[in-house]
């Protein structure tokens, strides 16, 4: 039986550790680990036992003051000692096996190299600690280790000393000036590739910004140094935060749990975050990297400076630090462009994070792992690195800063900083510093009902009730929220969900489609915004506005800029949805318009389908929707970039969220056929499109010709979709002409995913072989680049058409499964981007997906649980897929010695 941990339990330590001096004998499958710590007991709290928490590690030796002792107990994992001083040294000798350790947490070898990942409780793997981030300490670290195999010994802070040994060894020593939990502490030991340059903070003073890599890699760092300054630069203009260091490195490593870690001036990267070139790298890779690279710089103030109290209060760093990096990556991507092009540009970015909000955190909210952003329980932390925690909590401060404005939300920022700077603190104390600012802003008001955002999950829903008055010319607007309860809030009778603060961004439109200007002086919880719009403040379950001055019955523009992470509903004619579709000029609802016109066609036809127990062959797509598509492929005025998002279908993840119980072969279906009437009826527009789309001269990631690729590459993918031969010789020429990953990529995936069986003939060969020979030509072109293996795997795992490829790939030479993103190009990607083959009638994916589970998670507790939640919403789904799923789930939980990570995934799945 795995613990529950509560929020409510929360007890400060009883002691100071002001120092910690760590020795390291670095040896691959001995280390030697010497951990001295200055300890002081807390004067305001009851004398207690001291307790250091150590996983994986063989105690050697105990000593307080010099003295060795045995008068402590292990038990467990923890080390239990019962002081009598107040104030003492303590020294406690390890050692660990980090070639051993294929969890990738505590210290652990990939390639020639030793890494650390410490977050959140891997520092107790690598020595005895209070491992738990509100005790903060200063640093001093020297790591001993051969010279020849690791010429490069780095931990955080300053490098204070360097000192060749004996038999071939060397030392450096590290001292970290400011403190902190240990979570934050690493350690890197290899040989590396530097790219390195010295820039200037605002106050003048000089910093070195270094990139580490495998050697062989250093031309592929320039795009992460150049976003790691401007990130600096950010910043000082945007928040008012210069670095604090001298010296600040980033280490790209090939074996990583998830994407990069902020440990304190030395932040280590998984490769895919910080090798780019244009040969070998996507569009996406480089946006990916620029804002990575952004978000753990970030955190080096909204996570280090001010630090979490303890895990529940996790989304204080991390929505702010998303929020911090979505703002940085939309800033640089409008930077330099006249303002329309800008105002795309932004639009494009807030687009990509809403649709990931959607895929990720909207499932997560409605299923068995729902928790609030700052959860009141876990059993595993590890499993707790959420959408929710992440990308809502993100939106959570976001709703802050639309509630308060830029520069109000500044100020906030700043008395957050200056009440807490150096401290380990809770989202309540964030949220106390905002409404510090708010209180001015709105004497008589507070924030009591925003911080339910805090405390309860789920995703609300706000709908919307328009009355309009033709003799009066008034418009009421009346929003009603609700909010049912989900996950863990289930079990708790006495629960009882209260409503939220909603930011809700508005505006009206004739039926023409021009704006009508919205008067607001007269009315409470309204301000306007730009572009005729106006901010509502939803603060009780249904509240009512009435606009005069409205000369016809207005068409509505709802949730502008998605202003709140919730669901709308409201019964619009679908002519309104036209009207928005074509001249909202609110360029993020103009798109969700064209969203939900196209949800609204791919539902109906899906259940056509069920009804039809999958006899296609009478349904036709409404032509409404066909007329928006056209207009919008006609559109000129319209950044290629923004365009395509415009006229990309809703993904199949987003679709089946809003269909009860969720048909994942009938949806996938239905989208299909609507896809191919698009491309069909405006084949000669798409492929006039594709033609005009195409980038020439030097290769470059930014937002224009960012757009045109990918506007370029949707027309072809619609193209394929209809098996279109022109296209199809297109795609090939695109393939073996490209000089831009984004272009071979493109190329060769609308074929596999379109083409990849196609007997049709090509030339004096089918398509198939065609296609297959592309495949194989990527494969050799790239097979020393883990990177775009890693890519190949992926592309193939996402347009098999059965699991027995999937086996048969898992034979091959470059597939580890010890490798995490190995593992998730090949494993998760089948199993979350391939409904049609995943979800097989006969359950044959499932059961792979169980045996997969379970072998990872020996391997690796943290990535296994990961991969364990495709199985979340299997409540969900329709027969005979419910059922399917909940044996291969059984399977999984029935397996003897299962981490506690995956058991926490798998018995919420199965008993909430
Ligand atoms: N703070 C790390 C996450 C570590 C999670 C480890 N289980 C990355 C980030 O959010 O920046
Ligand atoms: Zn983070």
């Amino acid at each position: 039986m795995s613990t529950t941990i509560y929020r409510k339990d929360y007890q400060p330590y009883p002691y100071h550790i002001e120092k910690v001096s760590l020795h390291f004998s670095l040896d691959v499958t001995r280390t030697v680990v010497t951990n001295t710590m200055t300890v002081t007991r807390k004067a305001d709290m009851p004398r207690s036992a001291l307790i250091l928490n150590g996983e994986d590690i063989q105690l050697e030796s105990v000593s307080i003051d010099g003295q060795t002792t045995t008068d402590y107990t292990l038990q467990g994992e923890q080390l239990i000692l019962h002081p009598t001083q107040d104030h003492f040294e303590l020294t406690v000798t390890s050692t660990c096996n980090p070639s051993a350790n294929s969890t990738l947490m505590g210290l652990y070898v990939s390639g020639n190299s030793f890494f650390t990942q410490c977050e959140a409780e891997g520092f107790r793997r690598i020595t005895f600690y209070p491992d738990r981030p509100d005790v903060m300490s200063e640093f001093f670290v020297t790591l001993e280790a051969d010279k020849a195999k690791y010429p490069y010994l780095l931990s955080n802070g300053n490098l204070i000393h360097t000192q060749d040994l004996d038999n071939g060894r060397h030392q450096c020593q590290w001292h970290d000036p400011f403190l902190k939990p240990c979570y934050l502490f690493a350690l890197v030991a290899g040989d590396f590739d530097i790219r390195e340059k010295t820039s200037k903070t605002r106050s003048g003073r000089d910093v070195l910004l270094q990139v580490y890599s495998d050697k062989g890699n250093g031309d592929q760092t320039l795009w992460a140094l150049d976003s790691l300054e401007r990130a600096m630069f950010w910043d000082e203009q945007r928040f008012n935060l210069e670095l604090d260091l001298d010296r600040f490195m980033v280490v790209a490593v090939r074996d990583f749990n998830m994407g990069a870690m902020e440990n304190k001036g030395l932040n280590i990267f998984n490769a895919a975050y910080v090798l780019a070139d244009p040969e070998t790298a996507t569009d996406a890779n480089f946006e990916g990297i620029e804002s990575v690279i952004g978000h753990e710089y970030f955190h080096n103030w909204t996570g280090n400076r001010v630090t979490c109290r303890d895990w529940f209060q996790l989304s204080l760093k991390e929505g702010l630090t998303v929020f911090r990096d979505q703002e940085f990556s939309a800033d640089m991507m409008a930077r330099n462009l006249p303002p329309q092009a800008a105002l795309s540009a932004r639009t494009v970015k807030r687009i990509d994070d809403v649709t990931r909000l959607r895929t990720a955190q909207f499932p997560e909210d409605a299923g068995p792992m729902a928790h609030p952003i700052r959860p009141d329980s876990y059993q595993e932390i590890g499993n707790f690195y959420t959408a929710t925690v992440y990308e809502k909590g993100a939106e959570v401060i976001r709703m802050q800063h639309t509630l308060l404005g830029e520069q109000g939300f500044q100020a906030g920022m700043q008395e957050y900083f200056h009440r807490h700077d150096g401290q380990a603190v809770t989202c309540d104390d964030f949220v106390n510093a905002m409404e510090s600012v708010y209180c001015r802003q709105h004497p008589g008001k507070d924030l009591s009902v925003f911080r339910h955002w805090y405390s309860q999950a789920g995703t609300p829903t706000v709908q919307v009730q328009m009355d309009y008055d033709e003799t009066k010319q008034a418009c009421t607007i009346t929003l009603t929220q609700s909010c049912p309860k989900v996950g863990v809030e289930k079990l708790r009778q006495d629960f009882d969900k209260k409503p939220y603060h909603i930011p809700f961004h508005i505006g009206m439109l004739t039926h023409t489609g021009l704006p009508i200007p919205l008067k607001v002086e007269h009315l409470d919880n309204a301000r306007t915004t730009e572009n005729h719009g106006v901010l509502l403040e939803l603060q009780t379950q249904t509240q009512s506005w009435t606009f005069t001055h409205i000369p016809e019955r207005p068409v509505l523009s709802l949730l502008r800029d998605f202003s709140a992470p919730v669901y709308v509903s409201y019964p619009y004619p679908a002519e309104e949805l036209a009207v928005l579709c074509a001249h909202d000029v609110n360029p993020f609802a103009r798109w969700e318009a064209a969203q939900e016109l196209a949800s609204r066609e791919i539902l109906r036809i899906t259940q056509q389908i069920i009804k039809q127990q999958g006899n296609i062959s009478s349904i036709t797509v409404d032509t409404a929707l066909l007329k928006v598509w056209l207009h919008n492929l006609t559109d000129m005025q319209l950044d290629a970039g923004y365009r395509s998002w415009l006229l990309a279908l809703p993904t199949e993840k987003v679709l089946l969220e809003r269909l009860s119980p969720m048909q994942p072969q009938a949806l996938y279906l239905a989208r299909r056929i609507v896809k191919e009437s698009i491309a069909s009826t405006h084949r000669d527009l798409w492929m006039q499109t594709y033609r005009t789309q195409h980038t020439t001269g030097e290769y470059r990631p930014d937002p224009i010709s960012v757009g045109q690729r990918s506007l370029k590459n949707l027309a072809l993918n619609y193209l394929l979709s209809i098996q279109d031969n022109e296209a199809i010789s297109l795609a090939k020429m695109q393939y073996d002409s490209a000089a831009n990953m984004t272009d071979r990529l493109g190329a060769l995936s609308a074929l596999m995913h379109y083409n990849a069986t196609s007997e049709a003939i090509y030339g004096n060969t089918t398509v198939k072989a065609m296609v297959a020979q592309l495949n194989q030509d990527f494969y050799q072109h790239f097979e020393n680049n883990p990177l775009v293996v890693d890519k190949w795997f992926a592309l193939q795992a996402t347009s098999a058409p059965n699991v027995a490829h999937i086996r048969e790939l898992m034979q091959h030479p470059a597939f580890v499964l010890r490798n995490p993103n190995r593992a998730r190009a090949l494993l998760f990607q089948f199993c979350m981007n391939n409904t049609r083959a995943f979800h097989d009638e006969d359950g044959s994916a499932y059961a792979f997906w169980a045996e997969q589970v379970i072998a990872l998670d020996a391997l690796n507790p943290e990535v296994a649980a990961r991969f364990s939640r495709v199985m979340d919403s299997w409540q969900r789904y329709a027969e005979p897929f419910k059922t399917l799923m909940q044996k291969a789930l059984q399977k999984v939980a029935e397996h003897q010695g299962l981490s506690k990570n995956t058991t926490e995934i798998v018995s919420k799945a199965l008993s909430i």
